[in-house]
């Protein structure tokens, strides 16, 4: 089954009709819209829609536009007989009851099928009000939003109107549907349309209609059926219904020329981020409609010229995740609610000596995750980058203070080559030159990073690589049986590959110190370095380089001065500050990436997931005894750092939705079946080292034996999955050009999967030099991954 995608045709005007609430007159204006519509229209098809119906079949109002407006053709898709909410008429009735995905792939189904028969409309009616929950108990305006239909409301004039229609709006518009008419009754007594007229028109430039409500039913069917004949001769052919049907055309068409023109537009106007705008033109700029889940829904290359009956948009898959940021899908309701919450709550408020609840309970929220015993300090600031920024700031502050360094004597970081930390001065002076700082004037790297073996799977087999550089120190290549037997610190703590590893970093140090170097930090991605080309460092490594550092204050205070700090928590060496941004809070699998190494830093950054990818957030966890090392009467030795949005309530009050979400699915068994698989594959059993640790599971949404497949074939050069992520490394096309064999597998993802009916798909994916990589969500299902593999193994090939 393909995704679903969002329903829009040239040749077709579909609206979606909800009601402000039941019993205002859905099914009467619908039929209407029909009749109207065929009137006005009359070389056009007309089609009614009831997706869901509850209540025996002759009463059903599809039976009721059969009678009206003849000319229509109508189809009921799922049909209940007790005349209750369709949740509960789907758990009384016999039949199964349909998944959301399977209510709107029928939808899509059908509606694609009448966009084929040439120009029309089709009219799909909801039930009971907008949150009237559907078959599966998930409530009607979240059900139908990945269809993203523009909206007929339904008004309701009854007393206390007002405000259902209103409310009934707002519910709408922030699931992000378009409202292109409001139609009521006309209410003799209050007139009250003309207040939401103005109100409508006013801030929304949504016109209002009112049309006199049918006659009182009467006893006798042939007078009442005559009676309601009459009515809708006379309410369809008026003026008022004409500039409905004028209004829903013009808006149809607005809406598809506004789509087809943005690309050239941007074109135009947009400075990109990480473009080279020498090489784009228009046709290379994605046009995004809308996003649900874990796709986009694009326009589709070349739309102007296609069949009016062909889609126009087409799910594509976010392959990069949004930049990484995307866990709980894009368009999550219930981290939109926590946005409006806290905009209508507090908009934003300065965070200096003030406290907002968001804020505080984000903080103590936070200190419990990472369950990290150092920590007891949260820093807010508003994105990955200034996250690093004030790490890097807090850690070098901390150092100077223990060695009782001059301010002059420059501190320089430790890290790994290829690290990545944001694009301000500061982090980009925490790593060495790349892309992404060389050219920027004012780069100016501060600090040492070190080569380290890497983690892959090749030709099936699981290794630890070994840079030709490092060869001589820590000895060739390893082979494992398994990814998780490379996972297993506490048993590799005790091999000889570990000792060869600290006595090379040790020594090393050493050599750097005597060179006249003097270091403030270690910084660190913990296992992965994203931008810096999606590497697996071998955790192992890592942990060796932060036993190292932790245990040599004889060669970072160089036999000067110490202040001692008593505290069993307080950090030994050097700060070690693990950076989150990308790997931490489950996009590897753990809450935090730390507990792949077995060891927690004095700082850790966090970003991106944080906030479910919403919003941009960061926060900074620091330890007691960072904390301590800005502590004076001196006003000038705080650490003088902030921005405008500092812990600015929205992102708080997201990110505490978002982090309870990742926690229940981590703690929870929604990834039981990635889990199962890896397990199989590997004779894994969950383990507690009897030394050490608790270790993770090891385990990826993509599957084991894909992994395994695709290492073998022979443009690939190695390929690793973790969690959410996959990296497939591969080969350089021709020697001595640079590589673009991964552009390529891009470009195929890019044409994705065409049907000739109706299902065709797509992926977005970002590359990195060489490096393919595709990243899932944190509820990403099986039959998803399996359709992406899919793709994937024929985009290599
Ligand atoms: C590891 C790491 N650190 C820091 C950053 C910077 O984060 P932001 O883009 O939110 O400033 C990134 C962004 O990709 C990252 O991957
Ligand atoms: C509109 O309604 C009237 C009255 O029921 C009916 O005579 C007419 O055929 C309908 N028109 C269409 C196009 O269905
Ligand atoms: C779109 O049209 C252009 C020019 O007509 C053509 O070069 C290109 O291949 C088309 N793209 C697709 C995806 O059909
Ligand atoms: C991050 O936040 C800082 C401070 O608000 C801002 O200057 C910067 O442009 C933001 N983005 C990046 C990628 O650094
Ligand atoms: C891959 O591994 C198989 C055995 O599992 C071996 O026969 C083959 O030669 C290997 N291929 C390469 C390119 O190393
Ligand atoms: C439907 C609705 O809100 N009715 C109101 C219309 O206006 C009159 C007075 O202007 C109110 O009394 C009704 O409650």
């Amino acid at each position: 089954m393909a995704p679903v995608g969002v329903l829009l045709w040239r040749s077709l005007k579909a609206y979606q009709v909800f009601g402000a609430n039941t019993d205002v007159g859905k099914t009467i204006f619908t039929t209407l819209l029909c009749n109207a519509s065929r009137r006005f229209r009359p070389d056009e098809q007309i089609s009614f829609l009831k997706p869901v119906s509850t209540g025996s079949v002759d009463e059903a109002d599809d039976g009721h536009i059969k009678k009206f407006a003849s000319q229509t053709s109508t189809k009921t898709l799922f049909q209940f007989e007790d005349p209750v909410s369709p949740h509960l008429a789907a758990t009384i009735s016999k039949q199964s009851t349909p998944a959301d995905h399977v209510v709107l792939e029928t939808i899509r189904h059908h509606a694609a099928s009448r966009a084929l028969d040439g120009p029309g409309w089709l009219f799909l009616e909801t039930a009971g009000g907008v949150h009237s929950p559907g078959p599966s108990g998930t409530t009607q305006a979240d059900l139908y939003a990945p269809l993203r239909l523009p909206v007929v409301l339904i008004g309701d004039s009854k007393l206390g109107g007002i405000s259902q229609t209103i409310s009934a709006f707002e519910s709408l518009r922030i699931r992000g549907y378009d409202i292109e008419s409001v139609l009521l009754f006309e209410n003799g007594h209050y007139d009250n349309h003309s207040y939401l007229s103005e109100y409508f028109a006013g801030e929304h430039g949504i016109s209002v209609e009112a049309f006199l409500p049918p006659p009182l039913r009467v006893s006798d069917r042939d007078s009442d059926i005559a009676a309601m004949i009459e009515y809708y001769e006379k309410a369809s052919s008026t003026e008022k219904a004409r500039s409905v049907v004028d209004n829903l055309e013009s808006r149809h068409k607005d809406r598809i020329s506004r789509i087809e023109a943005m690309a050239s537009e941007a074109y135009d106007t947009i400075w990109y981020p990480f473009t080279q705008h020498g090489r784009l033109s228009p046709s290379r700029i994605t046009t995004i409609t809308s996003a649900h889940g874990d796709y986009f829904q694009t326009l589709v290359p070349n739309s102007s010229s296609n069949p009016s009956s062909q889609s126009l948009l087409q799910p594509t898959f976010d392959g990069s995740a949004s930049w990484w940021t995307q866990g709980l899908g894009h368009a999550n309701p219930k981290l939109t609610l926590a946005a409006s919450y806290a905009a209508g709550r507090y908009g934003h408020v300065m965070f200096a000596e003030t406290i907002h609840e968001p804020a505080l309970e984000l903080a103590k929220t936070l200190l419990e995750t990472m369950n990290n015993p150092r920590f007891s300090r949260v820093f807010y600031s508003d994105n990955g980058s200034t996250g690093m920024e004030v790490a890097v700031k807090m850690a070098l502050r901390a150092t100077r203070e223990r060695y009782n360094l001059e301010s002059g004597d420059k501190l320089h970081v430790l890290g790994l080559r290829g690290s990545y930390h944001g694009d301000t001065m500061g982090a980009m002076d925490s790593t060495e030159p790349s892309v992404y700082n060389e050219k920027v004037e004012w780069y100016d790297g501060k600090g040492y990073w070190f080569d380290y073996p890497t983690v892959i799977c090749d030709n099936g087999s699981w290794q630890v690589q070994v840079p030709r550089s490092l060869e001589g120190h820590l000895g060739a290549t390893q082979e494992y049986g398994s990814m998780s037997e490379i996972f297993d610190i506490n048993r590799r703590r005790q091999s000889e590959v570990y000792r060869s590893y600290e006595s090379y970093i040790r020594t090393s140090l050493e050599r750097l110190v005597r060179e006249g170097r003097r270091f403030g930090a270690l910084v660190m991605e913990p296992l992965v370095l994203g931008a810096g080309g999606m590497i697996m460092v071998d955790p192992l490594f890592q942990r060796a380089f932060v036993d190292v550092v932790r245990n040599s204050a004889d060669i970072f205070s160089e036999g000067g001065p110490t202040s001692e700090d008593p505290d069993p928590q307080a950090w030994t060496g050097l700060p070690v500050i693990f950076d989150e941004v990308f790997t931490g809070l489950t996009r590897l699998g753990p809450l935090s990436s730390s507990s792949f190494l077995g060891v927690g830093p004095d700082i850790s950054v966090h970003a991106k997931l944080l906030t479910g990818g919403l919003v941009p957030l960061c926060a900074t966890l620091a330890s007691t005894s960072i904390f301590k090392a800005f502590e004076s009467t001196d006003k000038t030795d705080a650490l003088l750092h902030g921005h405008s949005y500092t812990a600015h309530p929205i992102g708080c009050q997201v990110a505490l939705e978002s982090v309870k979400e990742l926690r229940r699915i981590e703690e929870g068994s929604t990834w039981d079946w990635a889990k199962q698989s890896w397990k199989e594959a590997s004779g894994q059993a969950s383990k507690k080292g009897q030394s050490g640790h608790r270790q993770p599971v090891v385990w990826s949404a993509w599957s084991e034996s894909f992994v395994s497949e695709v290492s073998k074939q022979p443009q690939v050069s190695g390929v690793w999955a973790l969690g959410s992520v996959l990296a497939i490394y591969m080969k350089d096309a021709v020697s001595g050009y640079t590589s673009n064999s991964a552009a390529r597998v891009q470009e195929a993802l890019s044409k994705g999967v065409s049907s000739s009916g109706d299902g065709s798909w797509n992926v977005h994916s970002r590359v990195l030099g060489n490096v393919l990589y595709m990243m899932a969500s944190q509820t990403t299902k099986r039959e998803d991954i399996e359709r992406l593999e899919g793709l994937l193994r024929k985009a290599i090939e």
